[in-house]
C-alpha cells in the first residue's frame, strides 16, 4: 500500500463568513481531540508569521495595495507554501483543524467581480493542493453576524461585500460540505462538530483513505 493509505491524520477544514464563529469552534474542537489523545494542531489561512503571509497582513490591514490578481496569488501561495509541511503532518498521524482554506480563496477573490477574475480564474492557482477530508461551512446571514456586534476593521470585513462572498460560498458548496447552522449556541454547535469531526479523525486512523487533490 503506498503511504497515502496508511493510517493518518484527518485534514478539516472549516469555511464561512466573517464572524460565523470559525476561530472560536477550531479552538475548542482541537482542545477537544487533544484532550482525547489524538495527536491534532490548530492551523489557519492565511498563515500570516511567513514573508508571504506578511505581505498578506499589510494588504488585509490596508498597510499596503496589492493588485487583485496579484494578491489573490499570493493567497494561493500561502497555502502551496505550507503543502510539505501539511502532508508531513498528515502522513505522522496529527490531524489538522484549518480555519479557512482554499475556498475562502476563491469566494473571496469572486466576490470582488473584477473583469477576467471569475471563479474558474479563482480556483485554478490552487489546483493540485491537499483537499480536506471535511468541509465545515458554519452558516450565518449577514443580518445575524451584524447583530454579534459587527465586523473588525480589516479590508473585507463590510456587510454589503459579506453578502457576496455568502453567494460565493453558496455557488461553490456542494453536497459533500456539511452545513452547520451557526445561530445555535456554541455550545451545540460543538456537540455537533465533535460528533462528525470525531467520525472522519477514526475514519482515517484505520487506514485506507487516500489524501485527494483539489479540485477533486
Ligand atoms: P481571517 O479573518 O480568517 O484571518 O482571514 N481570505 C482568506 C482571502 O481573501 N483569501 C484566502 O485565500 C484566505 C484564506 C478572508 C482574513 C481574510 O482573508 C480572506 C478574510
Ligand atoms: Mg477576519
Amino acid at each position: 500500500a503506498s503511504t497515502q493509505h496508511q493510517p493518518r491524520g484527518a485534514f478539516i477544514v472549516f469555511e464561512g463568513a466573517d464572524r460565523a464563529g470559525k476561530s472560536t469552534q477550531c479552538q475548542m474542537l482541537v482542545e477537544h481531540l487533544q484532550a482525547a489523545g489524538v495527536a491534532a494542531e490548530l492551523w489557519r489561512f492565511p498563515d500570516r508569521t511567513t514573508a508571504i503571509g506578511k505581505m498578506i497582513n499589510s494588504y488585509l490591514t490596508s498597510q499596503a495595495e496589492i493588485d487583485d490578481a496579484a494578491v489573490h496569488l499570493l493567497f494561493s501561495a500561502n497555502r502551496w507554501e505550507k503543502r510539505e509541511e501539511l502532508l508531513r503532518k498528515l502522513r505522522a498521524g496529527t490531524t489538522l483543524v484549518v480555519d479557512r482554506y482554499a475556498y475562502s480563496g476563491v469566494a473571496f477573490t469572486a466576490a470582488k467581480g473584477a473583469p477576467g477574475l471569475d471563479r474558474a480564474w479563482c480556483m485554478a492557482p490552487d489546483a493540485g493542493l491537499p483537499a480536506p477530508d471535511a468541509i465545515f461551512f458554519l452558516n450565518l446571514t449577514v443580518e445575524q453576524a451584524a447583530a454579534r456586534g459587527g465586523y473588525g476593521e480589516e479590508r473585507y470585513e463590510k456587510a454589503d461585500f459579506q453578502r457576496k462572498v455568502l453567494e460565493q460560498f453558496q455557488g461553490m458548496r456542494d453536497s459533500s460540505w456539511r452545513v452547520i447552522d451557526a445561530s445555535q449556541s456554541i455550545e451545540d454547535i460543538q456537540q455537533q462538530l465533535r460528533e462528525q469531526a470525531g467520525a472522519v479523525v477514526a475514519r482515517c486512523q484505520r487506514g485506507g483513505e487516500p489524501i485527494k487533490q483539489l479540485w477533486g
